[in-house]
């Protein structure tokens, strides 16, 4: 059975270090990790996490991407596991869009990120996954991505203008 884990919030020195590479093919605890992490996620109401989020030194997140209120226009993703991420290619274009983060409740952010990705990965199989990314599956991507290294959506603002609360936000209907 699936635990749920306590999230770790910024300021948390778990959020701050890199992530060290996963073991393949994972081991039992690494897939019950794995679906620690979907129930937590799922428990949370987002559409990613990142192991350090859940004080985990691993290589490994959960993305998926649904249509919501804040993001209307969202494809339907069912969540995948993403092991050992490398983004082996980028668009020049680089958007701002609305993103907000489990270790930061209350806080959005309007974050520039590529528009689309092309990103390298393992399974927890051990099977490799080369696979294009665009619009909010990027940007979820990509900010899973800055988890394992160490890095919020905050340190990519622009300007800390462009940081609004949650209230705020649903007040002025932005997404
Ligand atoms: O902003 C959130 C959201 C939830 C459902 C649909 C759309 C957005 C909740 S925060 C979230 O899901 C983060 C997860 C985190 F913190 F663990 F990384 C992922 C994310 C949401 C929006 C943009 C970029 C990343
Ligand atoms: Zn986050």
């Amino acid at each position: 059975m699936p635990l749920l884990r306590q999230i770790a919030q910024l300021g948390h020195p778990a959020l701050r270090a890199p992530a060290r590479p996963a073991i393949l093919p994972a081991s039992d605890a690494l897939r019950a990790l794995a679906g620690d992490m979907m129930a937590t996620m799922r428990d949370a109401d987002g559409v990613g996490i990142a192991a350090p989020q859940v004080f985990e030194s691993a290589s490994l997140f959960i993305v998926a991407s649904r249509p919501n209120p804040r993001y209307p226009d969202a494809p339907l993703m069912e969540p995948e596991v993403v092991v050992n991420p490398e983004i082996v290619g980028r668009s020049d274009e680089v958007v701002k869009g609305w993103e907000g983060c489990l270790s930061i409740p209350g806080i959005r952010g309007f974050v520039p990120r590529h528009r689309w990705i092309r990103a390298r990965y393992r399974t927890l199989d051990g099977a490799e996954v080369v696979r294009d990314f665009e619009d909010f599956i990027a940007r979820v991507f990509q900010h899973e991505d800055d988890h394992l290294r160490g890095i919020v959506f905050l340190d990519r603002l622009e300007s800390t203008r462009d940081i609004v609360t949650e209230k705020e936000f649903q007040r002025q209907g932005r997404r």
